[in-house]
């Protein structure tokens, strides 16, 4: 019994306890009754939930696939989600995650994916994944041959959808008590090993950047103290070469401790 409920009693005449108990009682029956989604929603959300977001072609869908320790289908996808995507890390003592993927395309079906993560029920984390200008190229849907960007037109690209996205994530964590923690997954680092340090300085908070900025800019909206922000290197892929193999995995394990530590599971 909680400790208001043990004061009221103490305080309370004898003739009025099992009237004050039977208020209680219907209160809670109330409660139940007219919430039995919410008690579903208690359930299903033992795991923190994880937004993925980013722009199409970054490599959303195979980090999640990597986080979640399943294998991709085929690398050289032509085209990208269409849905939300859900994947589930498992891991013992309720130590696991549920990822929630947006489509990276501009489609209607991101819009909604956008308001169900940040707006319908708020996540308790986000990994923004950028590719250092190394997004595929996606066709439009409908349409046939190969696609082409510069590193510099997808890296504009990535900096118009991180906007996008920031302006999300700022308006749910203002509307929070608690806070909200963000990673930028800066993934594909096997297509540029040499330009690593470069690469995650160019999307860190107060580096000056054109993508720094903005974080800065997210952080001064939604309060410091109200968010997070860590920016980690990744790859979801080794190619041939075993080594660069195991370094892909210590790199997703490295991404996946830091996501366990900010959720309070060490
Ligand atoms: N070299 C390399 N390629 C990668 C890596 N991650 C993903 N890719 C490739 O990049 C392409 C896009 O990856 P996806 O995971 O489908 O990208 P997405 O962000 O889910 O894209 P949308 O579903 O369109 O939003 C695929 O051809 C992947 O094989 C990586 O770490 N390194
Ligand atoms: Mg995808």
């Amino acid at each position: 019994m909680s400790r208001t409920a043990t004061r009221l009693r103490t305080v309370m005449p004898t003739k009025g306890r099992a009237a004050l108990g039977a208020t209680v009682a219907t209160t809670v029956l109330t409660g139940l009754a007219s919430a039995p989604e919410q008690v579903g929603r208690l359930f299903r959300r033992r795991f923190p939930v994880v937004a993925v977001t980013g722009m199409t072609g970054v490599g959303k869908t195979q980090l999640a696939d990597r986080l979640a320790r399943r294998t991709s289908g085929d690398g050289a996808a032509e085209v990208g989600s269409a849905t939300m995507e859900r994947r589930t890390r498992r891991s013992p003592r309720l130590h696991g995650f549920r990822f929630l993927v947006v489509p990276g395309d501009n489609a209607a079906t991101r819009l909604a994916a956008l308001d169900e993560v940040f707006h319908d029920e708020p996540v308790d984390g986000v990994i923004h994944v950028v590719a250092n200008g190394y997004a595929t190229p996606r066709r439009t849907a409908g349409t046939t041959g190969t696609a082409t960007a510069t590193r510099e037109a997808q890296l504009a690209a990535e900096l118009e959808d991180w906007t996008i996205t920031a302006h999300r994530i700022a308006s749910m964590a203002v509307r929070r008590d608690k806070p909200v923690w963000l990673v930028i997954a800066v993934t594909k680092t096997d297509l540029y090993p040499d330009e690593l340090d470069e690469a995650v300085r160019y999307y860190s908070p107060g580096s000056g950047s054109p993508f720094g900025d903005r974080v800065d800019e997210l952080r001064a909206l939604a309060g410091g103290a109200k968010l997070s922000v860590d920016v980690l290197p990744v790859s979801s892929q080794g190619g041939e070469r075993k080594s660069a193999t195991r370094a892909a995995g210590a790199l997703v394990d490295a991404l996946a401790a830091r996501l366990a530590q900010l959720s309070g599971h060490v």
